[in-house]
């Protein structure tokens, strides 16, 4: 099947979160798909590990050190840019995984601030920047959990639907403009860092997710999708996509092993 191969002026691909990963399989299936990559993330020496690892590869990728959440630091970094062709806003992540009664407003605060302002923050510093390439993509990663709750899950399911808020939102506002909103919703996906990070480092907890789970989606099953959604022709605008493990019907509906069980903690 043909895929739309980048004009020059909207070669760039922006990528947050690309540390790991979602992040991480994106810049590097972009960066295979003719994207000039540009990773970004707080940690700078695993970006600029992977970008190495791009260019080794005989594509093209450079890091570049940045929190979503720093205006000013996002601010500087869009100066860099005449024209941007592709944003994937994909940094974010869960902090815990306790009731609404219970958990911790400073945990949903974080989870608010990256997830959604992080994202606005990038959207709002790179959108000239997407219009002037002529052909821009704006790619919002949200989760399932922007469509739908699940217990313990309220702080993170309130930012990814402020994350798809911003999708849906910002889809209307700019029509008219040469720039897709694809917004990305998957589900249960194994990475190295979501669980473990949700659970503070508690490596038997994060364990306990995927626990007798055949098959979960991997980064780089997520990261094929959006790479599919962004090569689509200019025309053509993935407004939304859900994917989820064919182990996975619902959040609360997952096949484990030879039994189906609910949920739990
Ligand atoms: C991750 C999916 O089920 O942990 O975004 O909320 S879930």
């Amino acid at each position: 099947m043909a895929t739309a191969a980048p004009s020059a002026a909207s070669r760039i691909a922006v990528v947050t979160g690309a540390s790991s990963g979602i992040g991480a399989a994106t810049a590097r299936r972009l960066a295979a798909a003719g994207y000039r990559v540009v990773l970004t993330a707080r940690r700078k020496d695993r970006i600029e590990a992977i970008a190495e690892e791009i260019n080794a590869a005989g594509h093209s990728a450079t890091a570049y050190r940045l929190d979503v959440t720093d205006r000013a630091a996002v601010d500087e970094f869009a100066t860099a840019f005449k024209a941007v062709g592709v944003l994937v806003n994909n940094a974010g992540g869960a902090l815990g995984l306790d009731p609404v009664a219970t958990a911790d407003p400073d945990d949903w605060r974080r989870m608010y601030e990256t997830n959604v302002i992080g994202t606005l923050n990038l959207t709002q510093a790179l959108l000239p920047k997407l219009v002037a390439s002529g052909d821009g993509t704006v790619v919002v990663v949200s989760s399932t959990a922007g469509h739908g709750t699940y217990e313990g899950g309220a702080g993170y399911v309130a930012a990814k639907h402020g994350a798809h808020v911003l999708a849906e939102t910002l889809r209307l506002e700019i029509v008219g403009r040469p720039v897709r909103v694809i917004e990305i919703a998957p589900g249960m996906v194994k990475t190295e860092e979501f669980a473990l990070t949700r659970f503070g480092g508690d490596a038997e907890r994060a364990a306990q997710v995927y626990e007798g789970v055949p098959d979960p989606l991997t980064a780089d099953d997520v990261a094929d999708t959006i790479t599919w959604a962004v090569t689509r022709p200019s025309h053509v605008n993935v407004d939304l996509l859900v994917v989820r493990p064919r182990a996975q019907a619902s959040h609360t509906k997952v096949h484990r092993e030879s039994s189906q069980v609910h949920r739990e903690s």
